[in-house]
């Protein structure tokens, strides 16, 4: 995308908005929590991630649901360092054949510690050696942060975040602009894990979930910041019932859309190495798309924030005076997997639309059109998923 229309995407963020966010509604649960369930209709959305896997894979969710606007990527280091996790959104995007979604590179590291990756999980590429080339989209030239803001502060109350890495750009961003978290519709994101379900248990240490564990002193600053944040943690997204397995595997490589064919290839990675691949971004977008998927209950949170054994633990504390949080606390995991593989394996058409002053994705048959070399591009990138 050129920079000319990045800008102008910016510039005329309100012009292209509706008002489209709906007021949560709320009613009481006998034990004195506050139950939420809150509509939305048409989100427009930015993206915060770490491709990563399961980013990729909430990627190709979000461009194959029309329902939701995207306006732009910000990448931050996690699962791979922000140089990779920005290649990869981009890598993503081209083979997609979407060139109108900007990509802002964000923070290299947590804000107090060095980045620990998760390269051995998600493959040297962060992309479980996919083989998708290197991207030819340039980066949208604004700091992760300040692409954010402005995207947000030109649609007050209209835009919904999806944070699937560390928090370490939303913390930068909340600083920096002060007046952010009240513009938000809502933050969803994918981390913690609170102990609700059986599988509320850790993946980086015993009890802490990797996102937060990565950079607990961003995730403190969110989640205190007064925004309206639901938390998507590991006590749905190990849930088995939310996970790929290899009869979704074969589904999903009998797939004649490109989603379908990059989609097989990044579970098979995992599912080869670990048996199952776990759909922890994936679930987090999957708020946006149909909320009913979900029990939230609305609690405070406590980041565990100092160095030990217990960085990066997510309590729910009743007695903490913090803001609440909506948490995750179930999943109708039959049909979140539903829902994504038939996202994942529908067809695109013309009523996907993406990026503010864009209609739609372009499907790689029809790329030739615009860029002749992007076309190449995806072209020899479908061949090679077709091996
Ligand atoms: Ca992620």
């Amino acid at each position: 995308m050129k920079k000319s229309k990045v800008r102008d995407c910016l510039l005329t963020t309100d012009k292209c908005h509706s008002a489209r966010s709906e007021e949560s509604k709320r009613d009481s649960s006998p034990i004195g929590l506050r139950m939420t369930k809150r509509v939305a209709k048409h989100p427009q959305v930015i993206l915060d991630m770490d491709p990563g896997i399961d980013d990729a894979l909430a990627l190709l969710l979000a461009l194959n649901s029309p329902e939701i606007q995207i306006l732009g990527i910000s990448t931050v280091a996690g699962n791979a360092s922000v140089e990779m996790t920005s290649a990869n959104a981009r890598r993503v995007l081209e083979y997609m054949g979407v060139t109108n979604i900007p990509v802002a590179m964000g923070a290299a590291k947590p804000l107090e510690h060095p980045l620990v990756n998760a390269l051995s999980y998600h493959g040297s590429d962060g992309l479980g050696e996919c083989g998708l080339p290197s991207p030819m989209l340039s980066l949208h030239p604004a700091k992760a942060w300040d692409f954010i803001a402005q995207l947000v502060s030109g649609a007050p109350g209209e835009i919904t975040l999806v944070a699937t890495g560390p928090l370490t750009n939303v913390a930068h961003a909340f600083k920096l602009h002060p007046e952010l978290p009240k513009f938000l519709t809502k933050l969803v994101f994918m981390g913690g894990a609170y102990g609700l379900t059986p599988y509320g248990k850790g993946n980086q240490t015993p009890l802490a979930e990797f996102n937060i564990w990565q950079d607990p002193e961003a995730a403190y600053i969110v989640l205190n910041s007064g925004a309206v944040i639901y938390a998507v943690g590991l006590d749905v997204s190990t849930n088995p019932t939310t996970c790929l397995n290899n009869q979704h595997l074969e589904q999903l490589k009998a797939g004649h859309t490109p989603a379908a064919r990059l989609a097989a290839q990044l579970a098979e990675y995992v599912i080869k190495r670990h048996g199952r691949c776990e759909l922890h971004d994936p679930l987090a977008l999957a708020v946006l798309l149909d909320t009913s998927l979900f029990n939230f209950i609305s609690v405070p949170v406590e980041i565990v924030t100092r160095d030990g054994w217990d960085r990066g633990i997510t309590h729910i504390s009743p007695s903490d005076s913090s803001q609440l949080i909506h948490v995750a606390a179930g999943v109708d995991g039959a049909r979140f997997l539903k829902l994504f593989l038939s996202r994942i394996l529908r067809t695109p058409s013309n009523t996907t639309h993406h990026s503010g002053p864009f209609a739609r994705p372009i499907i790689p048959s029809e790329a030739k059109n615009l860029d002749p070399s992007l076309s190449l591009r995806v072209t020899k990138t479908t061949s090679k998923l077709e091996k």
